[in-house]
């Protein structure tokens, strides 16, 4: 069985498993209630549904298609949603969840750009009897201050990079890592996953490591400039996402040599730009994170609303996408 056949069997049997653990929404994990549990006659439906929901910008082909997701899945239903896109600054998404607190929008879901930093606004909520539900991005709240947390495993999302980076390199590489957004917890945990890995393999060396943002742009610049510092030196790339993985194989385009080829480079999102650059042979794997997070977070919402119970934490399916099958894929993605 070839390598990347036993890598995705072996993600798909972790999906499986993932599911059954979190899947139906009695799962064993702990549960949590809202404060107020309207009687069995008030139970609301998605056509009463008003939804607040603080995006945290427009960086990546992800956040597009999350921010997609999000809006078209409130239109089938009939939610009334309020959008904000906080165009990358956590003080935009702070004053966006206030003015829903002062509208007394029935739950409001955050995108937390960065983990730290959430506390006073997330009380006020609470104190206005308001549910948060956190989407995509973990906040570092006490857990009173959320219903759930809706999203990624991102410490497996890097550790399955670290698993495919070693195959690819036969266990010896100086790797460049192109970091996502300082701060975030995706950035946090794909950084930590990768190591975890990565420590039992003495010759697989990281030279180097900064962020590029999560931005095609800033992935390009921050891996040009590796190139100047390194030179040929350089074997391998791990990004933290697609968008950051696409800039840094033009740098390498640009500086003369062969993405894919004479440097390997594995990112994460398995978004359309990916797929390409897999066709083309200029990535080398791509583990997938998914971002349409719409029918599962009205779903979480109308039952936090109703006072249903819902585990803490619910996470999304997803797997790993090697260039053999990207041709016959690519026409089968949505984002
Ligand atoms: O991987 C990246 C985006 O939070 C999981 O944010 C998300 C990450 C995603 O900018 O492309």
């Amino acid at each position: 069985m070839k390598t990347s056949h036993i890598l995705v069997f072996y993600v798909l049997f972790a999906s499986i498993f993932g599911l059954l653990a979190c899947a139906p929404l009695s799962a064993t994990s702990s549960t949590s209630r809202p404060d107020s549990t309207p009687a069995a006659n008030s139970k609301k439906t998605y056509q009463d549904l008003i939804v607040g929901f603080s995006q945290l910008g427009a960086e990546s082909e992800w956040r597009v298609a999350n921010t997609v997701s999000i809006k078209e899945t409130a239109e089938q239903l009939g939610v009334e949603l309020r959008f904000f896109d906080a165009q990358q600054k956590q003080d935009n998404q702070i004053e966006a969840v206030r003015k829903l607190i002062v509208e007394k929008v029935d739950v409001i879901g955050v995108a937390p750009i960065v983990e730290t930093g959430w506390d006073e606004v997330f009380q006020e909520a609470k104190d206005a009897g308001i549910p948060i539900i956190l989407v995509d991005r973990r906040a570092a709240v006490s857990a009173d201050l959320y219903v759930t947390y809706l999203g990624s495993d991102f410490l497996e999302e890097g550790r399955n990079a670290a698993r495919i980076m070693v195959k690819l390199v036969n266990e010896k590489a100086n790797i460049v890592e192109l970091v996502g957004t300082v701060g975030s917890a995706p950035a946090n945990d794909r950084y930590t996953g990768f190591r975890q890995v990565l420590q039992d393999y003495p010759e697989m060396h990281i030279i180097d490591s900064q962020s590029g943002d999560f931005t095609h742009a800033r992935g390009k610049e921050v891996m040009a400039a590796f190139l100047q510092k390194y030179g040929k030196t350089i074997t391998a790339v791990f990004a933290h996402n697609d968008d950051m993985a696409t800039g840094a194989i033009q740098a390498i385009e640009e500086y003369g040599l062969r993405p894919g080829v004479d440097i390997k480079i594995v990112s994460v999102d398995a978004a359309r730009g990916a797929f390409e650059a897999m066709i083309a042979g200029k990535l080398n794997a791509t583990v997938e994170c998914n971002p349409l997070l719409g029918p599962q977070f009205f779903e979480l919402a109308l039952k936090v609303v109703n006072g249903e119970a819902v585990p803490k934490r619910v996470r999304s399916i997803e797997t790993i996408f090697f260039p053999e099958d990207a041709l016959q894929i690519l026409p089968t993605r949505k984002y």
